[in-house]
């Protein structure tokens, strides 16, 4: 209850804070070691979503981030729930998300003694975050919460995790509001831009990879003018697709896993490398195999705002400390040379796209996913949000799905299940006018499953696409490869999707021929609820190029 006495309590000004910063949209499950913040969003201009799990408050608190730059928030009670929540903290770290997740505590007198459900905030999430803190006292919460803002999106962006004692949240203060936070710009140096003229001057074959974040549609826009001013072949790097429009005439392809072997080619024939934004880690450097490390082979210019992954990994011919967005603008100023050493190569490497991407392989069984995905790009807008989580399944959208919109794809490059459905139920409430397609593995869909509840409870009208292979198909298709016929705890009994949509009061169908599909997903559309259409998917097709019984007799080969 707010007072006219001037004063008001932690909760308040924390919330007030947060409205303050621009906050619009915070995921939470309740508890009672913060009910003084959570009784301050009453009447407040925060749309507060609850969930069914904090897994799924933390996902969708770190989709928020990473859709639009600015911190997702979530707020989660102590103990089980900072731990349950910890998945989405993981996330919002190695994919470089700005996110604050406000957590529950014991009262101030009561630290220390292992009280109900206490954790050691800063040692549990120390690790893990940009900084982990708790507030001791109501009059700083202005002052740590902008400090939160600006950590949170500083450099490399990440997460930030920040524990609220109870009786702190309910003690009276007097203290003046912080101003509105604002993300600071991180611009690169003159003598970088022109470093970088040079060295495309005298560049035969450059490629541009671009990743990570602190992106916007303006930089996206920039950087295909820049590409289409030198005829630039550029790619993006894992889960970070929806940088560039795929049908631009520059695009080159999607260097995540299973990559189209001719960008491999190129991008191992390229005599200047320009990468902007990302990291590449594991999973775009194909197990940290394409440039030698710390040395490249190649000239490497690295661009990255966090001033510590320059070097991390590769030594750089020219490292750039600098944000995506302030670079991109600041690529308007080079000039192409008069005459484009490498004049062709981006057709080339368009045409080698289209063609990698352009028909569904064919798979066994009745239904082809990638030729689901197929139809889906030519019939879902371009600003269509395709969510997933982590499995194989998600191997047909990165081939066959083209993202042609900036935040068209929202997708965990850390490669954490459950991460889907969370990240739809964000998008759908940030972007309530775009359709939300939510691609889903078995496996995937059931870790965060039960927020269908919360789809339905808000009216969300995300379909989610969802291929059953009854199969923790990633890890069958490894353990084949390295154990060859020893299978255990890779296969899955599941329920009857469409039956658990219905159940939950949305809509479900079953899809068990790919031409039933188009008339499944016009049916979920029109009922304008949230849908699962629950394809069943052959186990035997496990990637869009090869079989598990392939992989298990060509293991068993390779072992006699
Ligand atoms: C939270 C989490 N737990 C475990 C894993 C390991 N893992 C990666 S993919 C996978 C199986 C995914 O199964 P499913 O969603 O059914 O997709 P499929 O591979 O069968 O297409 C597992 C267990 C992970 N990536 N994330
Ligand atoms: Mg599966």
């Amino acid at each position: 209850m707010r007072s006219n006495d001037g004063t008001r309590s932690g909760g308040e000004i924390l919330i007030d804070q947060l409205a303050l910063h621009g906050v619009r949209h915070a995921f939470c499950v309740p508890g009672e070691s913060y009910l003084a913040a959570l009784d301050a969003f009453y009447g407040s201009p925060i749309a507060l979503t609850v969930c069914r799990h904090e897994s799924t408050a933390a996902m969708a608190a770190e989709a928020v981030g990473k859709a639009s730059g600015r911190p997702g928030i979530c707020f989660v009670t102590r103990g089980p729930g900072a731990t349950n929540a910890s998945a989405g903290i993981h996330i919002a770290r190695q994919d470089s998300t700005p996110m604050i997740m406000f957590v529950g505590q014991v009262a101030r007198a009561m630290r220390e003694r292992d009280a109900f459900q206490e954790l050691d905030y800063r040692a549990v999430f120390g690790s893990m975050t940009k900084w982990a803190t708790e507030i001791d006292d109501p009059a700083r919460i202005p002052e740590i919460v902008s400090h939160a803002f600006h950590a949170a999106c500083s450099g490399r962006p990440g997460p930030v995790v920040i524990a609220l004692p109870e009786d702190m949240l309910t003690e009276r203060v007097a203290v003046p509001d912080a101003e509105a936070f604002e993300p600071v710009e991180i611009w690169p140096g003159l003598t970088d831009m022109s470093r970088l003229q040079k060295m495309l001057w005298a560049a035969k074959r450059p490629v541009a990879l671009i990743g990570g974040s602190r992106w916007s549609e303006a930089a996206c826009a920039a950087l295909m003018r820049f590409a289409e001013r030198f005829a630039l072949p550029v790619a993006t790097t894992f889960r970070r697709g929806h940088l560039f429009d795929a049908l631009h005439p520059c695009y080159a392809g999607d260097l995540g896993i299973g990559p189209n072997p001719k960008l491999l080619a190129r991008i191992k024939a390229a005599d200047l490398v320009l990468l902007i934004g990302g990291r590449l880690s594991e999973m775009p450097s194909q197990g940290y195999t394409l440039f030698d490390i710390p040395e490249p082979q190649t000239k490497l210019v690295h661009v990255h705002p966090g001033a510590d992954e320059l070097g991390r990994v590769y030594r750089s011919a020219l490292a750039v400390n600098a944000s995506p967005t302030a670079f991109c603008s600041a690529l308007e100023g080079l000039q192409p040379p008069n005459e484009i050493a490498w004049k062709g190569e981006s057709d080339i490497a368009h045409a080698d796209y289209l063609a990698w991407t352009e028909t569904a392989t064919k798979v066994p069984g009745a239904v082809n996913l990638g030729a689901v995905m197929v139809w889906l790009r030519e019939n879902l807008p371009a600003d269509a949000i395709i969510t997933n989580g982590a499995g194989n399944f998600a191997g047909w959208i990165h081939r066959f799905y083209r993202f042609r919109k900036y935040n068209a794809h929202v997708a965990p490059t850390s490669g954490s299940m459950g991460y889907g459905f969370p990240a739809a139920i964000a998008m759908k409430t940030l972007y309530p006018e775009r359709p939300v397609v939510c691609v889903a593995g078995d496996g995937d869909f059931l870790m965060t499953g039960q927020d269908f509840a919360t789809a339905v409870q808000y009216a969300l009208p995300i379909v989610v696409v969802l291929a059953d292979n009854s199969l923790y198909g990633t890890i069958r298709m490894h353990q084949e490869r390295e154990y060859p016929g020893r299978v255990i705890a890779t296969d899955l009994r599941n329920p009857d999707f469409a039956a658990y949509a219905m159940a939950f009061g949305g809509y479900g169908a079953l899809v068990e021929k790919t031409a039933d599909f188009p008339a499944a997903f016009a049916q979920a559309v029109a009922t304008a609820k949230p849908s699962i259409i629950h394809l069943k998917i052959d186990p035997e097709a496990i990637t869009p190029g090869t079989t598990l019984s392939a992989i298990r007799e060509k293991a068993l080969g390779g072992k006699h």
